[in-house]
Formats: structure tokens, sequence, C-alpha cells
């Protein structure tokens, strides 16, 4: 596939006489070519300083820029990281900020100003982010292998460091500062014991005073057991005093080394990793353990509520079941980082019912950048419209307007730490992400971070300009069929509220028919669209597993009832008769048809339009995007196939003539 594009591209560049230049999109949306040489000056120096200036020095195309360190009471008030943008771009411009911190996201956002010609004639803006921290997860391995990865191998090139420096430390610090990101999790929550070791911490300390002057902070998924399989101590058990002094000794090493480092990740006692039950402990137990050793340096622990069993008990009941009852007995720099959804990152869930529910305990969200279920880097999903989803879903936890982002931002729920995280989709691969528009899903986790107000139209227009141009002709049609591209996903794999057709283990293909006698029922998808000659759709009512009763009034009722369920999440929740009548009129078997072909459909304009679009694009880009959305539109003919042929062997009824027929045989499929 990979050396396709790449045949594809030169050829696309010959074809084009050389005229364009070569984009191979390793400039992200950073692309300002400037000989302009702005005058910048700043009342501070510092090596953070030293970035802001540099950046505003090179790329700065407007009057001179004066950066200002002034701790005021308007500028505290704006936070570490908040600043003002004040003057005019035709006379000067004065950032001024508590912080050089803010300093250098105000210099970002005066050239994002720029870059997108938003430019006001007078600037008069004050900016701070909703989230303290904004952190990227990086399911990175030590072998360089990245869990869910689709775009190459990992940037961290441990084998080299510390003596070796890849440029890409730096430009990776650098596009993260540009978006406000100011966080990284270097290491996979199925952490390797390893990273703990002084031979890694030094690359790790490497890596962070790389990343210090652009104001991204170094974190660490930790391995519950490695006092034992490291420190060599009989056990892990939390109470276990010598486990205690180990840990405490294990983080006054690391702050030795990395004085800032922002702290530990865990995934304890889930899918097969160590954790505090194995000695009959509680999370709260093993949380609060690594929380109070982090204490004294002001250390963040994220604790990971993605935990479930294969039990009778519905799996996504399982989290809430657990740490609800634990609710209040976490230390105050502890947060419960949990996924957006109950279940794993599907293209469409509703959001997760122990957001608000946790009421004593601070709670972050975990999003999913790379496309783990949502094609992988072949498919163009733009991801802002899922993220905002869940951000703006009512939980009614405290009453009308208790958003998602509500209740983790501080707004609802004053907090010690707020925080935000997202799993990367970036690796070694020249453009980052492998997909050029799987970018903006790094971006717009980003954007969204700094300001969950903004919506997908305007970070999608943002990026854009950014990245490709700002030809309205371009723009207009490209912004369409990304805001697009996330709801034509869900209907070529998984509509109406249907979850986890995948193939088993890849999470790539459709598998709807799934079983495997051995394996666990909760990784298969019959155990999630339990399909019968009545119906299709877990029943998660009151009649069923009761899933509903983990929402709060009036959702419970609303998810409860058949008439009243948001029909997007209708099979999530219900197992519906094929012959039930959906509020378009037609019965669930034809509607699913339809969804499935419009799903295909609309991949198809995709190309139709990206193709229109060519003398816009510098070849390469074209050339890439063109090839992977002719991969996208193969891959959804086939979930439409492979879905509608399967599921037609339970409703026996007649896949509706005016939709595209299936060119796929379902026994050739399930091969
Ligand atoms: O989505 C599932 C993935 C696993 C992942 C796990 C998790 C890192 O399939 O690969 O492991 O979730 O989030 O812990």
């Amino acid at each position: 596939m990979k050396r396709r594009t790449a045949i594809l591209s030169i050829w696309m560049l010959v074809a084009a006489g050389g005229i364009l230049h070569a984009e191979d999109g390793s400039r992200l949306w950073l692309r300002t070519d400037t000989t302009a040489q702005a005058q910048v000056i700043a009342n501070q120096q510092s090596a953070t300083v030293a970035v802001a200036k540099k950046e505003l020095q090179t790329q700065w195309q407007g009057a001179p820029v004066q950066l200002k360190i002034a701790r005021t009471a308007a500028t505290r008030a704006l936070g570490d990281d908040g600043y003002t943008l004040a003057g005019s771009p035709q006379t000067s411009v004065t950032i001024t900020a508590a912080t050089e911190k803010g300093l250098l996201y105000g210099a970002y956002h005066l050239l994002r100003l720029q870059d997108t010609q938003s430019l006001p004639a007078v600037l008069d803006m004050a900016e701070s982010p909703k989230y303290a921290r904004r952190i990227l997860n990086h399911w990175d391995n030590l072998d360089r292998s990245i869990e869910r990865g689709y775009a190459g191998r990992s940037l961290w090139e441990w084998e080299k460091l510390p003596g070796e420096i890849s440029p890409r430390y730096a430009e990776y610090a650098r596009a993260n500062a540009s978006i406000g990101i100011n966080g990284s999790v270097l290491n996979n929550v199925n952490a390797n014991p390893l990273i703990l070791t002084n031979e890694y911490l030094i690359k790790v300390k490497t890596i962070a005073d790389i990343f210090r002057p652009y104001g991204v902070k170094v974190y660490l998924s930790i391995h519950f057991a490695a006092p034992k399989t490291l420190g060599g101590l009989p056990d892990a058990d939390p109470l276990n005093k010598e486990v205690i002094q180990w840990w405490k000794d294990k983080v006054k090493e690391i702050y030795a080394l990395i004085p800032d480092f922002g702290g530990f990740l865990v995934k304890a006692n889930s899918e097969g990793q160590s954790g505090p039950q194995d000695y009959g402990r509680t999370h709260a137990d093993g949380a609060n353990l690594l929380a109070d050793a982090l204490k004294p340096y002001h250390g963040i622990l994220m604790w990971r509520a993605f935990v479930y069993n294969p039990t009778k008990e519905d799996r996504a009941k399982q989290a809430y079941q657990e740490f609800v009852p634990l609710d209040g007995q976490f230390r105050d720099n502890v947060m419960i980082q949990i996924k957006n959804g109950p279940i794993d990152f599907q293209p469409r869930e509703p959001f997760s019912p122990l957001f608000g529910a946790l009421q004593h305990t601070q709670e972050m969200i975990e999003f999913q950048i790379t496309q783990e279920y949502l094609g992988f880097s072949n498919h163009l999903v733009y991801l802002a419209p899922l993220f905002k989803e869940t951000l703006d879903s009512d939980t009614y936890a405290d009453g009308q307007g208790s958003t998602v982002a509500k209740i983790t931002d501080g707004t609802l729920r004053p907090a010690q730490v707020t925080a935000i995280a997202g799993v990367a989709n970036t690796g070694d691969s020249v453009n980052w992400c492998g997909h050029p528009f799987a970018q903006a899903n790094w971006y717009a986790f980003g954007r969204l971070a700094w300001n969950h107000e903004l919506t997908p139209e305007q970070i999608a227009d943002e990026w854009l300009r950014m990245t490709f141009t700002s030809d309205e002709n371009f723009i207009r049609p490209v912004k369409e069929m990304m805001l697009a591209s996330r709801e034509a996903c869900v209907d070529y794999m998984m509509p109406i509220g249907l979850h986890h057709l995948f193939s088993f283990h890849v999470h790539y293909g459709p598998e709807p028919w799934g079983y495997f006698p051995d394996g666990r029922p909760d990784w298969m998808p019959v155990y999630y669209h339990r399909a019968d000659s009545i119906g299709v759709g877990f029943d998660r009512t009151e009649a069923g597993s009761n899933a509903v009763s983990q929402y709060f009034s009036p959702l419970h009722e609303q998810f409860n009832d058949i008439k009243t369920c948001d029909e997007r999440l209708l099979l999530w929740f219900h197992h519906v008769p094929w012959t039930y009548t959906l509020q378009s009129g037609n019965t669930l078997w034809d509607e699913l048809c339809y969804r499935y072909d419009r799903g295909v459909q609309e991949v198809r304009d995709f190309q139709k339009t990206w193709d229109r679009l060519e003398p816009y694009v510098d070849a390469e880009r074209f050339a890439v995007v063109q090839s992977k959305l002719r991969v996208q539109a193969r891959d959804a003919v086939w979930w439409k196939d492979a879905c509608l042929l399967y599921f037609q062997t339970f409703s026996k009824l007649p896949i509706p003539y005016d939709i595209e027929r299936p060119v796929h045989q379902l026994d050739d499929l399930k091969k």
C-alpha cells in the first residue's frame, strides 16, 4: 500500500511537470514561508520566550510585537497559560501573560489569526484554556511498535537515546505547543516496567529537556507491579510499606532528573494488567499509593476507568459499578480517566455514565485520536464532531446543562486539577499521521482541549487554511466533506446504535458473524448485536441489562423507552424488531439498508469532491488522499455488504430495490 502511494505521488509530480511544490505533509499546519524579519522584543528572557520570539520573527508579517510578562490581577486571572492580545497588526501588537507559556500560546494565536486571514484591525482578546492539562497519550512501546498506531513506528528512538537526538522531538513539541497541548504520556498504558529503570529515565529526561521550552510536560505510564518485577519485592501490594517506599524512591529519582515531570497514567486490573485487586485492594488504594508519592512534587495520577471482565454483567455497565462505590476515596491529585463512551471508542457511543456520577472525585475524559475503530489511517474521518458530541452531551448530573464538558472542566465541580487526554495518532511516517486528513484530528483535539466551545466547523476551517490553502473554492467543499465524514463512517460501519462489529483483534473490517467458542464473549460482535429472527440490538433497558439505570433522569427514562430513545443510539439500548417503524417511516430493516447505502454513497461523493479539487492541491497530497479515498470507498462497500448480507440471514427481508446491490457474497466475505 505504502509503495503504491509513493509511486503514485512520483507519477503525479511528473505529471504536474514539477510546477507544484512537493508537499509531503511533514510541516503539518505550520507551513508559513516568509522572509519577513519581524521586530519582537520581550521584557524577560527564557528558553520559552526565545521560542515565541523566533516563531514571530520568522513568520509574523505585521507590526512590531512586544512580549510582556506581567503578574497583574488581570493576567493571573487568566491562569498560567492564558494571555491577552492587544494593539493593531498595522502599528504595534502586545502579548501579555503571567507566564512565559502564556506568551508562547499568545504568539501562536497571533500567527494563527494571520495564517487564517482573520486578523482584526484592532486586537483586543483574552484567552485561557478550559482544561489545565491537555495531554496526548502515546500507546508507544519501547521496541518502537505502537499499539493501534497506523503511522509507522514510534517517534521515540529509545535505542538511540540519550546520545542521538531526532529533530522530530522538537518538531513534535512545537506542533503541540501551536495548538495548546501541554503534556505527553510517552509510553503505552500496557506499560513495560523497564521504562522506570534509570537507563530509560535518562532517555526520558532527554526528551523532557527538549519539550520543556515548548511548554510540553512529560508523563509516563507505569506498570503497577513494577516494585515486584523491577524492584525485586515479593509483591506490589499498595498497602505494603516496602512497596510504598519503593514508589516514593522511584518518584524522587524521576523528579531529580525531571523537575517538572507531569505524573503517571495507570491501566490496572484491566485486560490482564496487574493492579491493586491482585492483592484484594481497591482502585482507590492503588491510585492513592501513587498519588501520595507524586504529591510533594505537584505530580498528578491519572487512573483509567477502562475496566471490564468477562462476567455475565453487561460490559457497558462495569466501569460504573467498580468506581461509583469508591467515590470520594481518591486523593485530590488523582484524576479518573474515562473513555468517552462506556465500551471502547466506537464510531458512535453514548457518553460514559460515569461522567457526573462521581460526585467527589475528579474526572477527565479520554478520546482516541488514532482511528482504531474508524478505518485506521486509511479512512478520512474528521473526529471533531465525535469529540464535540460527547463534550456537549448533557449528563443531567447537577441538573439540566451538566454537560460532560462542564462536569470535567471545573465549571460545575470545582477541581484541584482539570485534564483531558487523547490517544495520539502520530508515528514516524513523514506526514506524522499516515493520512493527510488525520492531522486534522490531532489539531482538533488540541483546539478543543483549549476551548471546547469551538465548533467542528471553525476548527476545520482553521486547519484547512493553514494546511492547504485559503481559496474558498477549496475550503467550502472540503470543509463540507470533513464535517460529513464521521456520520458517513457511522453509516457504512455501524448505524442506528450498532457497535463493535469489527473483525476480532485487528479492528479494521467487518465481522458481524464473529464468534469464537473459546474466546472472551465480550470481545465478539455477536455479543453486541444479538441479531435473531425477531430483530437486532442489545437490550439495555430495565427489562434487559438495565444499563439505562446508570444515567441520570430524564436520560434514564428516555433511553429506556423505544419511542423516546435517540434513534442514533437505538440499537445500543434496544433489541428492535426488524419490522419496527422508525421516525423516517421506514422499517428498521429498510432503514439499516438505506443507512449502509448512504454511507457508501457519501464516500463516493467525497471522491468526486476531491477529484474536482486537483487544481488547488499540490500533486503529492492530492494523490495520497485520492488513493486513500479509493480504499475507503472499497471498504465502505465491504462493510455494507458484509453487514447487510449477514443480518439478512436473520431478517429474511429483501434489500430495497432502490439501493446499490451487493457485489460480494457472504461466504466469500466470511473467508
Ligand atoms: O481499545 C482497546 C484496544 C487496546 C487498548 C485498550 C485500552 C492499550 O483494543 O489495544 O490497549 O483498549 O484502552 O487499554
